[in-house]
């Protein structure tokens, strides 16, 4: 039996959960629904083996994939290991033959191989529907074909050997227009390596374009942003170099030094067509949305203020900086008629939020009105008596619906003894307006120490939620989720 104290693994609420589990028709409070028929498919880390070092990152834990199938006013549960090669491998040691985040010259003289780190992926960050397809991803390594019913993992997938580079981003983009994803692959040719590649697939996954541009340096991209007429890359601080994952270190390390950067390129341009903005001490992890007016590019995103992650240390040696480690709503305008090089940026609201927003997936790539994510209401009250052991030090009991047009928040409250994790927008049928749908996402219940499904209503968000998907047992922090209605896969 694995050993995990004193590991990076979580205790408490976020104690490992190594079971693979089925619920038939669960508990619901409340109503589902009648015409939301599809699957919530929500990825993220789950230690089978603990890591073998005590300051690893989260991040380096294994794919773990949980599905809600829900139809007539029903909602089913599945949940189950990515069975990556990493995965099978472990299995069959009996142990953690891996190392740190993201430094194949840490693991297991059985299995290193700094040539081929993409083969290290634990595929834990994000689903992605294409193509009547699903898969689970990691900016590392290759998307995971997995069967959307019994998530099954079939195959590492490359769009049949047209994607060229080693890695593909937890964060493609899908065009609601035309169907296009456009994606992204950083460290393209191998560790360490500053070639970006960008590429278009149409709505049947055929690849039709793609790029390798040089990167002014080697950082996460961790997401980028698209427009009807443009890519967005957006990055900046973390640093890595061959020495550094030589030297047995984590694979990023927080330089305040370096600036944060943006590229814009066009859609379907050549690598000499890259325009890379140039800003101030950023950490530059996820998007809302953008969209392009004439020959400017306008770019919502949660960026915080400095290094977000704990466990990928300042390489000047000083300590993290938890106040620095805030994000809030930013509005990015970046004008490609301007000879500078610099951007202007607003902070839309001056409340701290979660970084893991979403917007509503019809206008993806064109102007939005509503911008929703996570947040603390610390207007409402946290009834720490009732919490069980691992509750974390901040909560997060509030989704929020940003409306850019009035300024107004408008707010639901998940309870007192709940932290929410990442929502998603589920738009009521295809048409329809911006905002018509519903908000979904799990919650954490730290006083019955297991976890929930709350689904509200977008537009009557301060009402609280219409159903809640009670599960038995806790269910580990997703990364990302993403709503699939039954006529983009083939769902039983
Ligand atoms: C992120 C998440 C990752 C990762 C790199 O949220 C960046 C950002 C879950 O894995 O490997
Ligand atoms: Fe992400």
């Amino acid at each position: 039996m694995a050993d995990y104290s004193g590991s990076a693994a979580g205790r408490g609420f976020a104690a490992p959960m190594r079971f693979e589990a089925d619920i038939l028709d669960c508990e619901v409070v409340g109503k589902i629904p009648a015409d939301l028929d599809g699957a919530f498919y929500r990825v993220g880390a789950e230690w089978f083996y603990p890591s073998r070092f005590a300051d690893d990152a989260i991040l380096n834990a294994d794919g773990y994939v949980s599905m809600f199938r829900i139809r007539n006013g029903r909602a089913d549960y599945r949940g189950r290991w990515v069975r990556t090669e990493r995965f099978e491998n472990n299995r069959r040691a009996g142990r953690q033959l891996y190392g740190y985040y993201r430094n194949p010259y840490t693991d297991d003289e059985s299995i290193r191989d700094p040539k081929r780190p993409n083969r290290r992926t634990v595929s834990n960050t994000s689903p992605l529907v294409h193509a009547g397809k699903l898969f689970s991803l990691k900016e590392d390594g290759l998307p995971y074909e997995l069967d959307p019913n019994t998530l099954a993992t079939r195959q590492q997938w490359n769009a049949g050997g047209a994607w060229k580079s080693e890695t593909f981003s937890a964060h493609p983009k899908l065009d609601p227009l035309s169907g296009e994803m456009v994606s992204f692959g950083y460290e393209a040719t191998g560790l360490a390596s500053d070639d970006l590649y960008i590429a278009t697939l149409d709505s049947r996954s055929r690849l039709t374009e793609s790029v390798t541009v040089k990167v002014p340096y080697v950082s996460v991209i961790h997401d980028m942003a698209l427009t009807h007429r443009h890519v967005v890359i957006p990055f900046g601080g973390y640093v890595t170099s061959p020495e550094r994952l030589k030297a047995g270190k984590i694979h990023w390390g927080w330089d305040a030094s370096k600036p944060s950067m943006i590229g814009v390129m066009p859609r379907g341009g050549a690598a000499q067509d890259m325009r890379w903005f140039q800003g101030p001490e950023r950490c530059m992890m996820h998007t809302f949305n953008a969209h392009s007016e004439g020959n400017k590019v306008i770019l919502y995103a949660p960026f915080f203020d400095s290094n977000f992650f704990p466990f990928f240390p300042p390489v000047d040696g000083s300590p993290w900086n938890p106040a620095r480690a805030r994000s809030f709503i930013r509005k990015i305008t970046l004008d490609l008629d301007r000879r500078g090089n610099d951007w202007k940026e607003e902070i839309l609201w001056p409340m701290q939020v979660g970084d893991l927003g979403k917007v509503d997936p019809r206008v993806l790539s064109l102007p939005t009105r509503y911008l929703y994510t996570l947040f603390n209401d610390d207007e409402r009250p946290a009834e720490r008596g009732k919490m069980g052991p691992g509750a974390p030090a901040c909560m997060t009991n509030s989704y929020g619906r940003f409306d850019i047009e009035t300024g107004k928040v408008e707010k639901y409250f998940a309870g007192p003894t709940h932290s929410l994790q990442e929502c998603t927008f589920v738009p009521r049928g295809a048409g329809g307006n911006e905002g018509d749908g519903y908000l979904i996402g799990v919650v954490s219940n730290y006083a019955e120490m297991r976890s929930e499904l709350v689904i509200a209503d977008a537009q009557r968000l301060a009402e609280g939620d219409i159903a809640r998907v009670l599960l038995p047992f806790r269910i580990s922090q997703q990364v990302h989720g993403v709503w699939a209605s039954a006529k983009e896969l083939p769902l039983t």
